[in-house]
């Protein structure tokens, strides 16, 4: 029995379900109650310490961080395989998986903080919003050049390394810094788009984001401290938004990382 704790707007969760769905392994999927706000329930945060989505259950066994849950689900489940079968070939689809994890998500979680969170306003947020266009740009020229001729970022077949870029490029199209749809990568997203698998998980994220537009007062009013992480706080320093940071920690409404107990 796979259980699947996760938020229809994160992309770790959704490169599991993709998984999953592709593999046409049944799941159950929830959302821990008060997710995102550094409140979430003590189960939750004795199933994962840093209170993160996904974790997978397995019988009630608890399985956290998303590359973790893909490389169970690749060992339980391995037909049809995810990974391609060259060790070369695999390590490049976790090689992409891991720059998608840590630096592209930063940008996409740091326009989130602008969009949703109110995070910062005028100038501050023309500032930021410029620096997240130019990293994306960078980015996607990156997947452009790994993508090469081929179909899919995994070689001949969809798989790995597509399912791990996926949700964090559609999430920038929702922002407006997403690949021109004509170009290479557009093309190879709306490949990934036509897959039911994707389908259904975009749908899921797209169908959730209304409820993010009552999100910014609650954060405002202290009363939902988001998660400034590793490559999320560098991405805010370092793209010029270090007064958030500071305004944050003055106001109470950020947080770090949880830690193992
Ligand atoms: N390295 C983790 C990152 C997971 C992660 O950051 N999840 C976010 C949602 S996108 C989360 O649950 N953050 C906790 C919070 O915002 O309170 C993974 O790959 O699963």
């Amino acid at each position: 029995m796979l259980d699947l704790l996760e938020h229809p707007l994160s992309p770790y969760a959704q490169k599991v379900k993709i998984a999953l769905v592709e593999k046409g392994i049944d799941f159950t999927v929830s959302t821990p109650n008060a997710m995102g706000s550094g409140n979430t329930p003590e189960a939750f945060r004795a199933a994962n310490p840093r209170g993160e989505v996904p974790v997978l259950f397995v019988d009630g066994a608890p399985i956290f961080d998303s590359s973790i849950i893909l490389e169970f689900i690749e060992d339980r489940f391995p037909t049809p395989p995810l990974l391609p079968a060259d060790p070369l070939a695999r390590a490049r689809a976790r090689m992409i998986e891991e720059v998608m994890d840590t630096h592209y998500e930063a940008i996409t979680w740091g326009l989130s903080e602008i969009a949703w969170f109110r995070r910062a306003e005028g100038e501050l947020a023309v500032t930021l919003k410029a620096a997240a266009a130019q990293q994306t740009g960078r980015l996607h020229a990156w997947l452009e050049k790994q993508l090469g001729e081929a179909e899919w970022l995994n070689g001949e077949t969809f798989g790995w390394a597509d399912l791990c870029a996926a949700p964090f490029v559609q999430g920038a199209v929702g922002h407006g810094v997403g690949p021109a749809p004509d170009s290479v990568l557009g093309r190879w997203l709306d490949r990934v788009r036509a897959r039911p698998s994707a389908a259904a998980s975009f749908k899921a994220a797209a169908d959730s984001i209304q409820a993010m537009s009552a999100v910014a007062g609650i954060v405002d009013a202290g009363l939902f401290k988001r998660q400034y992480r590793d490559h999320r706080l560098e991405w805010m320093i370092r793209s010029g938004g270090m007064e958030v940071v500071l305004k944050g920690l003055e106001k109470d409404n950020i947080r770090f990382n949880g830690e193992p107990v």
